[in-house]
Formats: C-alpha cells, sequence, structure tokens
C-alpha cells in the first residue's frame, strides 16, 4: 500500500474479507481512503469512473473467488472503454491452488479468469514480484493504450514480511509520431476535396490542434461518444457524436479521406456491424493492433494523439488545402439538418429532457449514461462543449454502469458535477450501491427514466414479431426504494420541476434520484 502511494494512489473502492485483513492493515498505514462498495461489481464500476474524473487508474480491492467473479464485469467494461484500473485480489492459499480442496472462495486459476478482459492478470508467487508487477501495470497505464490489470496475492503470501524498501519505477511516455507518415498525412488531408474527421476517447486532449486541423482543410468532425466534446459541440464544423443517425453515417461513407483518431469505431457507438467507409483511412492510434482492424488505414500513424495532432497541425501549413472552411461548414450544415428532419418520435420526447438538462446543468458536469434509449439519444441530443463529460457504457454495454460510474467519478472529483441517467432496469442492476453515495454524502443527481420495461430489448421483440418475454418487469416503488437506501427523491412533474430538482440535487447533503416517467404529460405537450 506505500508502494502505491509512491505511485500517486489515494484513494481505493473496495470490499473486505479473511482473505484481505492484511491489505486492510496496510490501507490504513499507508493512509488511503477506502470506499466501501455494496457489491465489487459496484467497486470495479466506481474505480472506473474515479479514472474517467481523475485521469489516474481507479484502484479496487477485493477478495479472491466471488469477489473477482462479481467485479469482473466492471473490469470488462473497462477493458472495452480504454481505461486505466488496477484490480487487487485476495486468493485462497498458495498450495492450494489447482487443488480442488475446497479452500474458502477457492477459483480455479484465478488470473485466467480475468486474463480476458484485463492487460495482464497474475497471480503473486512471493512477495518480491510485487514491485515489478506493480511498476508494470503503471508503465502499461502511462505508456500505451490504458486497461485494466489484476494482481492476485494469496492469503498466506499477504501477512509475509518485506525486507527491501519497494520503491516506485520510472514509467516511459507515449510514443511519438514518425515525421515522414505525419508529413504524407498532412498532404493526403491538404488533397482531399471531402475530408472528414472522426475521434474517439484517444483523442482526448487534442483540441488545439484538432480545431486547426479542422478549420485548415475544412473538415467535418465527427466524434464517438468518448470523443464527444473535444471539439465543442457549438464549434460550426462539429457534427457532435452523431454517427447513430444516418445522414452522418452516409457523410462518413462518402468523405474522401478520412482522418480517424484514438477510436476503434466500436459498434456501441452506432449499432451497425460495420460502418461504410470509402475513403482513405489515416488512423492515429497508440495501439498498433487498432491500425490494421477492418477500418483498416490506408496510412498507419502510431502514436500518443496529442503528439500526432500537434505534428500533423504543424505540417499542414506546408500545404495548400483544396477545401476550404466555408464548404466544410456548409456541409456540416446539411448533414445536421437532414439528421434533424429524421427524428423519430421518441427521440424528439428524449430531446426535451436533455434540453432540460442540459439547461440545468453547467458544462463541466459529467453524465453518466446507462444503456437506456435516453442516453442513446443523448449522444446526439446532449450537446457538450468539454470533452471528458459525456460517458456511455457503449460497446461493453453492462447494464448498472451509470451509478457506480458517477459514484467514482464524484470521488475522484468533488468539485465536479456528476449525475447518472439509467433506465428502471438499469439502475435495478447496481441500485444497492446507492447506500454508497449516501453514506458517502454524495450531492448526485440520479435520473431514472422509467418507461416500466426493457424498452430497447421490447421493442426488438416487437419489430421480430416475437412475443414480449421477460421485457416488462414491475418497477419497485422508487420513492420508497430511494429513501428507504438514504437519498432523497423527487419525481418530475414538469421540465421547470426537473431543471430545479437537478440544480437542487447538486447542492444536496446526499444523492437525489428523479425519477422521470416516459408517459409525463407534460413531456408531450
Ligand atoms: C448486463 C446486461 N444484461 C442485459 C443487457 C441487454 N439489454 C440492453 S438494453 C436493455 C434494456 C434496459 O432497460 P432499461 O434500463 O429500462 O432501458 P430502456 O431500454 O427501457 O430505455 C437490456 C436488457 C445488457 N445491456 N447488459
Ligand atoms: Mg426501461
Amino acid at each position: 500500500m506505500r508502494l502505491l502511494v509512491a505511485y500517486e494512489v489515494d484513494t481505493v473502492f473496495g470490499m473486505a474479507g479473511t482473505m484481505t485483513l492484511e491489505l486492510y492493515r496496510g490501507l490504513a498505514r499507508a493512509g488511503i481512503r477506502h470506499v466501501q462498495c455494496r457489491n465489487e461489481q459496484g467497486a470495479s464500476f466506481m474505480a472506473d469512473g474515479y479514472a474517467r474524473a481523475t485521469g489516474k487508474p481507479g484502484v479496487c480491492t477485493i477478495i479472491g473467488g466471488p469477489g473477482v467473479t462479481n467485479a469482473a464485469t466492471g473490469i470488462a467494461q473497462a477493458y472495452s472503454d480504454s481505461q486505466p484500473m488496477l484490480v487487487i485480489s485476495g486468493a485462497s492459499p498458495a498450495p492450494t491452488h489447482g487443488k480442488g480442496w475446497g479452500a474458502i472462495h477457492e477459483l480455479n486459476d484465478q488470473a485466467a479468469v480475468t486474463a480476458g478482459f484485463t492487460a495482464f492478470s497474475a497471480m503473486v508467487r512471493y512477495p518480491d514480484e510485487v514491485p515489478e508487477l506493480i511498476a508494470r501495470a503503471f508503465a502499461l497505464f502511462r505508456g500505451s493504450r490504458p486497461r485494466p490489470v489484476h494482481l492476485s496475492v494469496p492469503r498466506d503470501i499477504l501477512p509475509l514480511p518485506v525486507e527491501a524498501d519497494w520503491k516506485a519505477r520510472r514509467t516511459p511516455s507515449l510514443p511519438m509520431p514518425d515525421p515522414s507518415a505525419i508529413d504524407e498525412a498532412a498532404k493526403r488531408l491538404a488533397q482531399a476535396r471531402r475530408p472528414l474527421i472522426f475521434v474517439g476517447g484517444g483523442a482526448v486532449g487534442t483540441r488545439t490542434a484538432l480545431t486547426e486541423i479542422a478549420e485548415r482543410i475544412g473538415a467535418p468532425v465527427l466524434a464517438t461518444n468518448a470523443g464527444k466534446g473535444i471539439l465543442p459541440h457549438s464549434h460550426p464544423l462539429s457534427l457532435g457524436c452523431s454517427i447513430l443517425q444516418r445522414a452522418s453515417q452516409q457523410a462518413l461513407a462518402d468523405a474522401d479521406v478520412v482522418l480517424l483518431v484514438g477510436s476503434e469505431v466500436a459498434a456501441g457507438d452506432h449499432f451497425l456491424t460495420k460502418l461504410e467507409i470509402s475513403g482513405d483511412i489515416i488512423r492515429i492510434d497508440i495501439d498498433p493492433t487498432e491500425l490494421t482492424s477492418m477500418y483498416c488505414a490506408a496510412l498507419p500513424i502510431q502514436a500518443d494523439a496529442r503528439a500526432a495532432m500537434q505534428a500533423l497541425s504543424a505540417a499542414l501549413s506546408h500545404y495548400e488545402p483544396t477545401c476550404e472552411r466555408s464548404q466544410g461548414e456548409r456541409r456540416v450544415q446539411d448533414i445536421l439538418s437532414r439528421n434533424a428532419a429524421e427524428m423519430t418520435d421518441l427521440e424528439k420526447l428524449h430531446a426535451r429532457v436533455w434540453t432540460t438538462l442540459r439547461s440545468a446543468l453547467p458544462a463541466d458536469t459529467m453524465v453518466m449514461g446507462d444503456a437506456t434509449q435516453l442516453v442513446y439519444t443523448g449522444s446526439f441530443a446532449m450537446p457538450m462543449e468539454i470533452e471528458r463529460c459525456w460517458y456511455y457504457s457503449g460497446n461493453y454495454c453492462a447494464l448498472g454502469f451509470a451509478l457506480p460510474m458517477a459514484i467514482g467519478a464524484k470521488i475522484g472529483a468533488p468539485q465536479r458535477p456528476v449525475i447518472a441517467v439509467a433506465g428502471d432496469g438499469g439502475i435495478m442492476f447496481t441500485v444497492n450501491e446507492l447506500a454508497t453515495a449516501a453514506e458517502e454524502h454524495l450531492a448526485l443527481p440520479v435520473i431514472v427514466w422509467n418507461n416500466d420495461a426493457l424498452k430497447a430489448i421490447a421493442d426488438g421483440m416487437d419489430e421480430r414479431r416475437i412475443p414480449r418475454i421477460g421485457v416488462e418487469p414491475r418497477s419497485p416503488d422508487f420513492v420508497r426504494l430511494a429513501e428507504g437506501l438514504g437519498c432523497h427523491v423527487t419525481r418530475a412533474a414538469s421540465a421547470e420541476h426537473l431543471s430545479q430538482s437537478v440544480r437542487q440535487a447538486l447542492g444536496a447533503d446526499r444523492p437525489t434520484v428523479i425519477e422521470v416517467r416516459e408517459d409525463s404529460p407534460w413531456l408531450r405537450a
């Protein structure tokens, strides 16, 4: 735990057990804050939210066996969204491994259980392995595509004395771009007649260079959910995160050169098997395996996006662009108006909720969105002027993500406004963590979008004429549920009331559950 402090760890999210008692002695001695979850899935989601709010890895301390299997969903979500997370778990005593003796919390090959959704997963065999494994984890977090790391420490290894003084090791910086590839990219972009820039979460931090490049070559800028706000929504070249909408998909298909920065173009953002892109793709990605994916790069650039975009912006000054800024702006207006014209009635209803929330929330509010129809629409209907403010469970799409993510974010950045938005189905997956949020006195509005259904799935059944089976669970009385867990609670009775409730909740002494019913008459007015 003292070694973790040397890597700037100040908070862990966890659940103790007999296996990990000695870890907790270390926590106390090292002065690390422990946030107690109600289920390890909550801990891993909270650690992820903390990482998104702070940029530092979220850390979990959990028991082995059921602690690990419970946490698995949140770890896999962080893996899918390239978030840094360090999971430290207990494990049954080393001599029992693989024997099937029925050791308490026994889990066969525990390191292998999480191997498929971590950067690496290791079982510590003796204490002096720990400094190298922790250093490897932080080298990955800071010097490559960040992804979770899982270290299991058997309960008989945990109390062993350590002679050496463990110190943090120096970690590498991010890879720089190849100057000749940057020059080639600048040349191709300058020649483009219908360029388009597509940015994902890996492009966070590139705003200045992105703006310069887009304006210079007249390129509309499309964002994924994770890339929302890198270019402010109000910029005349911004298409926002409208990739769910047809005209934006068409614009991507029609572009002759696409600059794709820091994104795997995950299906969770567009709901198609594959987006059509017929132009040449110039890709900037820190992860070399992305560069030859199904969106294969005609020009692959493996680098930190910040360095690459700065270099690209500078290189563009040597070339005369073919397309003018005004042409790009006209394309954006046209695409956005076609998208608006194609909105469904339900999307318009969702958009009313987002318009109300947008005006009630400060610009730097972090919105944690669950897999609910309201949030799918929010991807394009909730404008963001600032990056790292909009998070959606996207590709892994684990229901229950929003509330614990928001808790972790609020703990990591207490000065920032944070809200959670979840459906009546999704909220129930992690509703227990309202108790955590109440105990931590978090001023957290939790919007529950209630349509008394797992509507996205019910709609799918209706479309395919499959009888509705298992998609209309009876909702609890959210008022009594929230009160019982120590929260304020209200049911939005009008747009004004919703707005007022959210503002009040942002300054409250505990979380506030705000139920918004899809059948509210005021939403149809
Ligand atoms: C862990 C998990 N189980 C199942 C699903 C499949 N799923 C996706 S959306 C959805 C419905 C969610 O219902 P709700 O939260 O009420 O949102 P709504 O679609 O009604 O807006 C389900 C069951 C999932 N995404 N995650
Ligand atoms: Mg629902």
